[in-house]
């Protein structure tokens, strides 16, 4: 096969990309399917090209999760934790900006608002970074380096109570809310951003049982139930144990939803194009799907639970 110049390898992704089955989201946007799972188009080619070109150096960090299961405190408390040796009681990072420009998820750096600090193309600097890709299609030499990878789950109910009202702001600023049973049965069938949550969820929890030193798999409702002890664990795996616990109770303190949510520059502003700064911090309260699930919508899910993910051994 003769070899293609950029410009003809780029034709060809475009090319490739009307190809890509298609729906509709919310009968708000255009949602494609790429290698099983559905995607905002735009997020395609970044995707193709982290997948094909970024080189993972063996100090690199992988933050990864599925959409409205942590990702933002996951951040903080990463950012907080590979920056302490420096940081000790002097500048505290969050306050100067949104988590998600501090660890930007790769994908989606084409929507953001500001220039990067960092370029995550270039080695010769180790990275922390995020992504809301499908394990299948990050790039091999993540998975064959020393570079670890953290990933944050939540249960499906309270995930999908998330991202109702997270896409209700940003889709339908000026509509009345998605139908909640709509949006219970796009959440079921997968047909939504990085859907289907639940093959998600279940790729990396099954690569996490097989390499746990590669990768740690992290549930919300634990971060929640027992801060102290997840945050020691995530600290640990990243190989910056914690001295003591001092210095425990300041980075959860630092990280918590009620402080994050309260900083100046998260209350104004935005990083990605069209998306408030305040959208990414809400309740964070385990079980509040309980306030909006039907008894027929929450049996619907269980159900989806059980044959996608508690058939394998995995409850959320
Ligand atoms: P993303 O996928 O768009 O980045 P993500 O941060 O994963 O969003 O999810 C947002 C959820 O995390 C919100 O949950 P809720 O809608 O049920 O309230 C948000 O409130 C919660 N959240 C954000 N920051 C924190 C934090 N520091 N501690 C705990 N929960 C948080």
């Amino acid at each position: 096969m003769p070899n293609l110049s950029p410009s003809e390898t780029s034709n060809n992704v475009e090319k490739s990309l009307l190809d890509l089955p298609k729906a509709r989201f919310w009968e708000a946007t255009d949602i494609c399917q790429w290698e099983g799972f559905w995607f905002e188009p735009s997020l395609v080619k970044p995707a193709m090209t982290f997948r094909s070109t970024f080189h993972a150096q063996n100090d690199d960090v992988l933050l990864a999760s599925s959409m409205k299961t942590g990702t933002t405190w996951l951040k903080s408390l990463s950012l907080c934790i590979m920056q302490k040796d420096h940081q000790k009681h002097a500048f505290d990072i969050l306050t100067s900006e949104n988590p998600h420009f501090h660890v930007p998820t790769i994908e989606s750096t084409i929507y953001s608002t500001k220039p990067l600090q960092v370029n995550y193309y270039d080695a010769s600097s180790p990275h922390l970074m995020h992504t809301h890709l499908p394990y299948a299609v990050i790039p091999d030499s993540i998975k064959s380096s020393g570079c670890k990878i953290v990933y944050i789950a939540r249960n499906p109910k309270d995930t999908l109570i998330s991202m109702w009202h997270y896409f209700n702001i940003i889709l339908r600023p000026n509509q009345e809310p998605f139908p909640l049973n709509k949006t219970v049965d796009c959440f079921c069938s997968g047909v939504h951003q990085y859907g289907s949550f639940f093959d998600h969820v279940l790729e990396y929890w099954l690569e996490s049982k097989k390499s746990p030193k590669k990768i740690l798999f992290l549930k919300y409702e634990e971060m929640k139930s027992d801060p102290k002890r997840e945050v020691m664990k995530i600290a640990e795996f990243l190989g910056k144990p914690f001295e003591n616990e001092g210095e425990v109770d300041e980075v959860l303190w630092r990280c918590s939803l009620e402080r994050l949510k309260n900083l100046e520059v998260n209350k104004n502003g935005s990083v990605l194009l069209n998306v408030p700064n305040s959208a990414f911090f809400r309740k964070g309260v385990v079980g509040d799907w309980k306030n909006y699930l039907t008894p027929e919508m929450e049996e619907k899910i269980n159900q989806t639970s059980r044959s996608k993910l508690e058939a394998f051994g995995l409850f959320l």
